[in-house]
């Protein structure tokens, strides 16, 4: 198949707000320094729900979206050296190319290598590989593994290790690294007090590596009674649903009376501008940091008092966790592989490519934690 143009299924979004049809498309061979990728399984992440709504002011239709899959190298372009035919990868929706000044800052995982083509949904030669009844279809993310077949950019894409199962380190894609290296990358989790906002695959994520880091105390935090179950079994030390609150009381209030004056780290895994804020305010006065992992929708922006931050809190946010993918993602397989760090557990629903619409709908249901795609 190398070199030529391969036919196979693929879920198209054909535009915002729509369920997904699955079509034959048309992907294209792999072009210099590009990489086509035989996709056997993905998760659906919230994101990709985000961007199929119409919330996100970057997206593109029609569009084969995806960015949490696991598959085999099926052919390269030329002058691609970091991959081979055969080997089992992960798409990277952060690319790694070590040359740009991101890269080289040693600040940062965000690499600016092909990243405005990508939130264009084209090629880095600002073209794309999928056609489907004629028309052109944009890429996602630089990753699209909603489609049985798929070209990602060399610099966005990385081997692990074969006896690793696709159908589960497929969600180290996102969800699970993204909440791990959060965590991990900052200093002084250990044996402080943290609160997660949001019980979905990052929050118990974010739960869980701060457990293995030993946190002092774990709090969950989350309007759907049913995740204190999920918290407590990821390692929360305690839960509190913000809706069963007496009447007035903020989320933010109790938990600095309960706290002794406020937590020394907070995340937001929920995507909502108000909980962000919550998060921010549950702080400690002098040292408490807040990070963002959630991603809000187009128009929306986040406020608080600045008096919040002149008394010592910080607010951020990360991407991907802070992970290098080319660099880091091929330890945390072996650390997965070696029982280090939880995969297996986040797994609660498993969907056919053509039963991709009923995966998305298991997120809404609330008791889906990810749900994997057997292409
Ligand atoms: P999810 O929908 O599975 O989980 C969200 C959780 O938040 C749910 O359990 C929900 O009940 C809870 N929630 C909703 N409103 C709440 C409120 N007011 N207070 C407390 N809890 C509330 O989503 P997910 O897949 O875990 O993703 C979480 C967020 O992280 C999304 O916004 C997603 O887009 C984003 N994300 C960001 C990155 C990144 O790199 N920054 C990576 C992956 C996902
Ligand atoms: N197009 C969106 C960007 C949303 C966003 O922040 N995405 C995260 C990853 S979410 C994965 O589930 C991210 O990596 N951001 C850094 C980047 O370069 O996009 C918008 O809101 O414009
Ligand atoms: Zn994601």
């Amino acid at each position: 198949t190398a070199g030529k143009v391969i036919t196979c299924k693929a879920a198209v979004c054909w535009a915002a707000g729509e369920e997904l049809k699955i079509e034959d498309v048309e992907v294209a061979p792999p072009r210099a320094h590009e990489v086509r990728i035989h996709i056997l399984h993905t998760g659906i992440c919230h994101t990709d729900e985000y961007t199929r709504s119409g919330k996100d002011p970057e997206g593109a239709f029609p569009v084969i979206l995806g960015h949490e899959g696991g598959g085999v190298v099926e052919s390269v372009g030329e002058g691609v050296t970091n991959v081979k035919v055969g080997d089992h990868v992960i798409p990277l929706y952060t690319a790694e190319c070590r040359e740009c000044k991101f890269c080289k800052s040693g600040k940062t995982n965000l690499c600016g290598s092909v990243r405005a083509t990508q939130g264009q949904g084209l090629m880095p030669d600002k073209s794309s590989r999928f056609t489907c009844k004629g028309q052109s279809l944009f890429h996602f993310m630089g990753t699209s593994t909603f489609s049985q077949y798929t070209v990602v950019a060399d610099v966005s894409v990385v081997a692990v290790n074969p006896k690793a199962p696709l159908d589960r380190v497929c969600l180290l894609g996102c969800g699970i690294t993204t909440a791990w290296g959060a965590v991990v990358k900052q200093p002084g989790i250990q044996g402080s007090t943290v609160a997660v906002f949001g019980c979905g695959a990052i929050g118990l994520g974010v739960i869980a590596t701060s457990s293995l880091v030993k946190a002092s105390r774990v709090i969950a935090v989350d309007t759907n009674p049913n995740k204190e179950e999920w918290a407590r079994k990821f390692g929360a030390t305690e839960f509190v649903n913000p809706a069963k609150l007496p009447e007035g009381k903020k989320i933010q209030d109790y938990l600095i009376e309960i706290t002794d004056g406020g937590l020394d780290y907070t995340f937001d895994c929920t995507g909502n501008v108000h909980v962000m804020r919550a998060a921010l305010e549950s702080c400690h006065k002098g040292w408490g940091v807040s990070t963002i992992i959630g991603v809000a929708a187009a128009g929306q922006e986040i406020s608080t008092r600045p008096f919040q931050l002149v008394t010592g809190r910080t607010w951020r946010g990360s991407a991907f966790g802070g992970v290098k993918g080319r660099t880091e993602l091929p330890g945390l397989v072996e650390d997965y592989l070696q029982g280090k760090v939880k995969v297996d557990e986040y797994v609660t629903h498993h969907r056919t490519l053509a039963e991709i619409n009923a995966g998305f709908h298991d997120m809404h249901a609330g008791d889906c934690i990810r749900c994997v795609v057997d292409m």
